[in-house]
């Protein structure tokens, strides 16, 4: 029989078991935009999902905050390595919005106002991976963190959740976006340090 700790209960938890390798932790919410931060407003602001055959399913800013809502409670991972832990958001789930849709697709390519792309395997916009979200922190999402509204997909590096979202579109071939093109992995799995091409 070993030593007993009192208050220990077996395998807890910790921060640090929450922290990817190659991450540290902060408390700050830092801004990382590759571009200027588009000013949408939420009258002209429109949500799409566009198939690979081109049908369309469109929500007015109306229509989707009227959609049932989720708050989940996430831990997000930066590639230039500051992790976050315990973010809180208000949004729409991927399985709501593509509940409906019919397709064939095994990717999905995001799109955002302003003109960013991020791809990734519709899989993991599915199974309650992955939200659109408006709120964060109990407010309406800054515009500097992709307000009106913004993808969450945090078992993935963040920069797959692209800000200011305007669209998803489900296509058959994987299409890179803009850091997969520009040299980052195309899939992003922090645990794995999946951060550049040859990663
Ligand atoms: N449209 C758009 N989305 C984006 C980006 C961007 O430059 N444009 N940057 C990505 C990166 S690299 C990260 S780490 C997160 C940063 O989100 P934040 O600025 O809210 O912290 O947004 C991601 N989504
Ligand atoms: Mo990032």
């Amino acid at each position: 029989m070993g030593i007993v700790t009192p208050g220990f209960h077996g395998k807890r938890r910790t921060d640090s078991d929450r922290v990817p390798p190659g991450q540290y932790l902060t408390d700050d919410f830092p801004v990382l935009s590759a571009g200027p931060t588009p000013r949408v407003s939420r009258d002209s602001w429109e949500l799409a999902v566009i198939t690979e055959s081109g049908e369309r399913a469109s929500w007015s800013w109306e229509e989707f905050t009227a959609l049932p809502q989720e708050t989940p409670t996430v831990d997000i991972h930066c590639v230039t390595r500051w992790s976050k832990l315990d973010t809180s958001w208000e949004g729409v789930s991927l399985d709501v919005l593509l509940a409906d849709v019919e397709s064939a697709a095994d990717y999905a390519v995001v799109h955002a106002y302003g003109g960013y792309t991020a791809n990734l395997p519709l899989e993991d916009l599915l199974d309650g991976k992955a939200w659109i979200a408006h709120r964060f922190d109990g407010e309406d999402l800054h515009p500097e963190h992709g307000g009106p509204a913004r993808l969450v997909v945090p078992h993935l590096y963040f920069w797959k959740s692209a800000k200011w979202v305007r669209a998803i579109e489900l296509t058959l071939s994987d299409e890179p976006g803009f850091w997969e093109t520009a040299g980052y992995h195309n899939y992003g799995d922090p645990w794995r340090e999946e951060r550049y091409q040859l990663d």
